[in-house]
């Protein structure tokens, strides 16, 4: 099998693309690819800060190699939640990020931030008790990463929280919703959600008690960009290989049979006998929508005011969701 471009000895085959490359032609093409989304959906300027949240897995650390090798100001942001789960997820992610730093780029920046240090609890012992009877810390979990990354982005002054979000990761998620006809989240499904500024009113909130260190004093949503919108998860994972990256190679224990996972696995059964046919789906699907060909109730404005603790925005009045978990 010989590289497309140079004839050398090809390690991947991209059938989508009909394509096959060499190490140095690959990494040259994720580059490429990875530039082209970001002008495209216009995520980001050079000269912006952006802040890359990394799991310590194959696609963010991929994502945060790239990006610095393309010479943008990217810092990492790494939320240690406190999973062990016997198998020390969350110190052994911790620590692939860190030999990153050391082992590739050692002038980059890493935000570390304890979960249960900060806060008081980790992300397992905060579900057992204020989500009584569910099996999974993935809703609490979620809220949490998303509460702090906009903390983290709005007070450094970021321009973007960029994500390894990946073509799989994207079509997965377009598949439940399409099954579900969610129609909500099909009409904000996107590789950038923008930026909302805070409202007026979110100023000068009070900030007491135990979260005062987290009050989003900036307020608003920070922007959110996926820069590997147009990667296979394969493809991340080429890239890390080939670029010598280490990684967690352990998916978050509490990821096993989620429905996420599902809908990947039947989109990988398509993509075997129809090559792109994830690509197609997803890509297809933004265009479509993008163009006004189809269109999807977004459920009525959001409206959006400052939480009274901590000042990021929230749908209902009073205390944000994440306040009223510590309650
Ligand atoms: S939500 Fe759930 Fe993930 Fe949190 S508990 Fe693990 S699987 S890390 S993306
Ligand atoms: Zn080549
Ligand atoms: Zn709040």
């Amino acid at each position: 099998m010989k590289c497309h471009k140079c004839g050398a000895t090809a390690v991947i085959q991209m059938r989508q693309h009909r394509l096959q490359l060499c190490g140095v032609h690959f990494v040259e093409w994720v580059s490429t690819t990875t530039q082209r989304a970001i002008e495209t959906y216009q995520m980001f300027a050079p000269a912006d800060r952006v802040l890359v949240a990394v799991s310590g897995g194959k696609d963010s650390l991929s994502l945060w190699d790239l990006l610095l090798n393309l010479g943008y100001q990217a810092e990492g942001l790494y939320l240690s939640l406190g999973i062990d789960e016997g198998i020390g997820y969350s110190a052994k992610s911790l620590e692939m990020c860190q030999k990153f730093v050391a082992d590739h780029h050692p002038a980059a920046q890493l935000h570390v931030v304890d979960v249960g240090a900060e806060y008081g609890q980790t992300i397992p012992v905060l579900a057992r008790t204020r989500r009584r009877g569910q099996a999974k810390p993935c809703a609490v979990c979620g809220l949490v990463k998303r509460h702090i990354m906009n903390r983290v982005a709005r007070d450094g002054g970021f321009a973007a929280i960029a994500t390894g979000h990946n073509v799989d990761d994207e079509a997965a998620v377009l598949m439940q919703n399409t099954l579900h006809w969610q129609t909500g989240y099909l009409a904000r499904q996107a590789p950038v959600l923008d930026e909302r500024p805070p409202s007026p009113a979110a100023s000068g909130p009070a900030c007491e008690g135990d979260l005062r260190e987290a009050c989003g004093t900036r307020g608003g949503l920070a922007r959110k960009v996926k820069p590997f919108v147009r990667l296979y998860e394969r493809e991340a994972a080429a890239y890390a290989l080939i670029r010598g990256l280490d990684y967690i190679y352990d998916e978050c224990p509490f990821a096993k049979g989620s429905t996420t996972n599902f809908y990947k696995e039947l989109l990988n059964q398509l993509e075997l006998t129809s090559p792109g046919a994830k690509q197609q789906f997803y890509l297809q699907f933004l265009r479509a929508r993008d163009a006004g060909r189809v269109t999807f109730a977004e459920g009525g404005d959001l409206v959006l005011q400052p939480c009274a603790r901590c000042g990021q925005p929230t749908t209902a009045g009073g205390l944000c969701a994440f306040c009223r978990l510590w309650e």
